[in-house]
Formats: structure tokens, sequence, C-alpha cells
């Protein structure tokens, strides 16, 4: 199962203390403690494993190393190693307690969550000329922790849509070196998946059904890794008894979900061709013709209707390298 959402208590690591410790040897009373070491930091990097956030199902808190003592003769103390969480790119990750939100949008991107605290000074900083042996020295600054609630959104150039059984997955393959799964029956796809189309992302989503913003089906689970996709590949079956209601029906959940949604650049897909008659495809496509989109009549049998899609995304892969 695709964990996509995470909450967890995370602490950056505590400064060491400051040393007040005294040279022992009788002809130079001088002050000698060195410093604490800085906590460690706690850094997010992005990675491309989509299911990189299951690596935080079972724990609940999370702490970097804190920094070492100051010790005598100068010595200080040793930083705190930065722990760094490897999360899927496209992870936002908002600090519960400040409500401050981060987000990773690209693979090895670092970013900091929560700094480690400084490490206390020893007594010998604070040696002076007035002061030549201060007793003085500081205790290192506590860590940062908070709760934080890591979500996935997923970061795709194309997401492909529609009602389940309908060919998104079989494209998805037939592009690009996925594996995705597929059958004939409903709900084949379980979690999305995503292809590499030369530089383009393809998120292949679950497929969608009536209730689907309230929960029914899977969709209402993915519905957000649509919201920063930037084009929709909006899928019909060309044996559906009724292209203008499926398109309704995805289109209907996506509105309910969110209204951004229906402002991203759409084509419509009409899928399997070869599985109909002439005379039904041609039915088809003039009932789509009033949905008014853009759309393309495929088949993953034909390699010249696949040539269609390519040119597509030919056109999608200039847009975005501008
Ligand atoms: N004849 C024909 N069958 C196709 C075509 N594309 C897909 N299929 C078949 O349609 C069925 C469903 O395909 P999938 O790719 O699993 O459909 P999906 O939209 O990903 O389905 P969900 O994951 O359930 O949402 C499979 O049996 C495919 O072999 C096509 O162009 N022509
Ligand atoms: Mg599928």
């Amino acid at each position: 199962m695709l964990i996509d959402e995470i909450k967890i208590y995370i602490s950056s690591g505590k400064g060491g203390d400051g040393m007040v410790s005294f040279n022992k040897n009788m002809m130079e009373l001088g002050p000698t403690g060195g410093s604490g070491g800085k906590g460690g930091d706690v850094i997010a990097e992005g990675v491309s494993d989509i299911g990189a956030l299951k690596a935080f199902r079972f724990k609940k808190k999370i702490y970097a190393k804190d920094g070492e003592n100051g010790l005598s003769q100068f010595r200080d103390g040793k930083d705190g190693e930065d722990l760094f969480l490897r999360v899927p790119v496209g992870t936002v990750m908002e600090n519960l307690a400040t409500g401050e939100v981060k987000e990773i949008k690209k693979i090895g991107e670092r970013v900091l969550i929560l700094k480690g605290g400084r490490g206390g000074k020893g007594n010998f900083h604070f040696r002076s000329s007035r002061n030549t042996s201060p007793k003085k020295s500081e205790k290192g600054k506590e860590g940062d922790s908070a709760e934080f609630y890591f979500q996935l959104k997923l970061i795709a150039d194309v997401g492909f849509i529609g009602l389940p059984n309908v060919g998104k997955s079989s494209l998805l393959n037939e592009l690009t070196n996925s594996k995705s799964k597929v059958a004939n029956y409903a709900f084949t796809t379980l979690e999305p998946n995503l292809g590499a189309y030369y530089e383009l992302i393809i998120a292949d989503i679950p497929g969608l059904i009536a209730g689907a913003h309230k929960g029914r089906g899977l969709g209402v689970k993915f519905l957000k890794h649509i919201e920063r996709t930037k084009t929709l590949f909006h899928f019909i079956s060309a044996n559906t008894e009724n292209p203008i209601e499926d398109y309704n029906t995805v289109y209907g959940e996506l509105k309910k979900h969110n209204k951004k949604l229906l402002e991203k650049d759409e084509y419509i897909i009409i899928s399997k061709k070869d599985d109909v008659s002439k005379e039904k495809l041609k039915k088809i496509e003039k009932e789509v013709k009033k949905i008014g989109k853009e759309f393309c009549t495929i088949s993953i049998l034909e390699e010249e209707s696949l040539k269609s899609i390519k040119r597509i995304l030919a056109s999608i892969s200039k847009e975005k390298r501008k």
C-alpha cells in the first residue's frame, strides 16, 4: 500500500554544554574548558521512490544526535550528526507547531526541517584581561522539536484519469517502461504509478467512480495527486454506452474535490478503438466533440494511433522546456 501521508514527531539535536576547567599546571593557571558541539540538524532529501514514506510508518518519533559536551584541555565536543529523511519528490511537510510548510520539488534537493541547538561556550571563551580565570560556561541550546505532517502530492506533467478499466495503465506501459498491472476488471490499479516518457513524468491514477470525492472506490485517496499535475489525459473507452455520462462522472468528481482541477489542460483520449465497429466509433467521436475539448482516438494495438498520443506528448514537452 502506498503510504502518502504520515504524522511524526521530529527533534533536532541539543547542543553540547560548555566545560569549565583549568590548566592543572600551577605555572599557567588559565581556563581550558572547551565548547559543546552543535546538535544535529534534521534535513529532508528528495528521492524518486514514491513509496519512500513507508520507512516512517512505524516510527512515532525521530531524533537527530545531540552535540557532545566540551572537555578540558581546549577540547571542543563533537557536533551531533545531521539526520537525513529520505522523502519522495512532491512531499509537502508541515510543522504542526508553527504552521510552516516546506516542500521537496526535486530529486536530491535538501531542505532544512529543524536546526540543531548551538553548543555552549566553554570557560576558555570567557577569559579576558580583567578575568583571567572565569568559572563561567554556557549550557548547550536545546534542539527544536515539533510534530510534522508529511503529505505526498505527486508532481507529474501528465495525469491519466478516467473511470476504471478504460486502458490508462495499458497506455502507460506502452509509452514508458512502467510495469503497471493491467487486467480486464475495475480497480486493477490500486495506487498511482509513475512512468517517464523522455523528460515527462506521467502518473497513472486509479480509476475514479461517482462518489470518489466522498470516499467511494479508491479515487479520493488519489485525487490530491492530480492537484499538481499540469495536464490531464481523460480516458473514455470507445466501447461505452454513454461517453458524455462517463466524462461527466469523472469531471464531477474532480469538481467536487477541488475546482482548480478543472483549470488544467485536458485532452480526451478515446481508448480501445479496435474494440468497436467503425460506425460505433464515429458515433462516440461525434458525441465527444460536443464536450468541446481536444481529443484523440487510440488503440494500444495500433502503432499509428499511438503516434497521435506521442505528438501530444511532444508538444507538452516543448511547452515544458520553454
Ligand atoms: N482491445 C483493447 N483493449 C485494451 C486497450 N487498452 C487496454 N485494453 C484492455 O482493457 C483492460 C483494462 O485495461 P487497464 O489498462 O488495466 O485499465 P485501467 O484504466 O488502468 O483500469 P483501472 O486500473 O482499473 O482504473 C485490459 O484488459 C486491457 O488489456 C486497447 O487499446 N484495445
Ligand atoms: Mg490501471
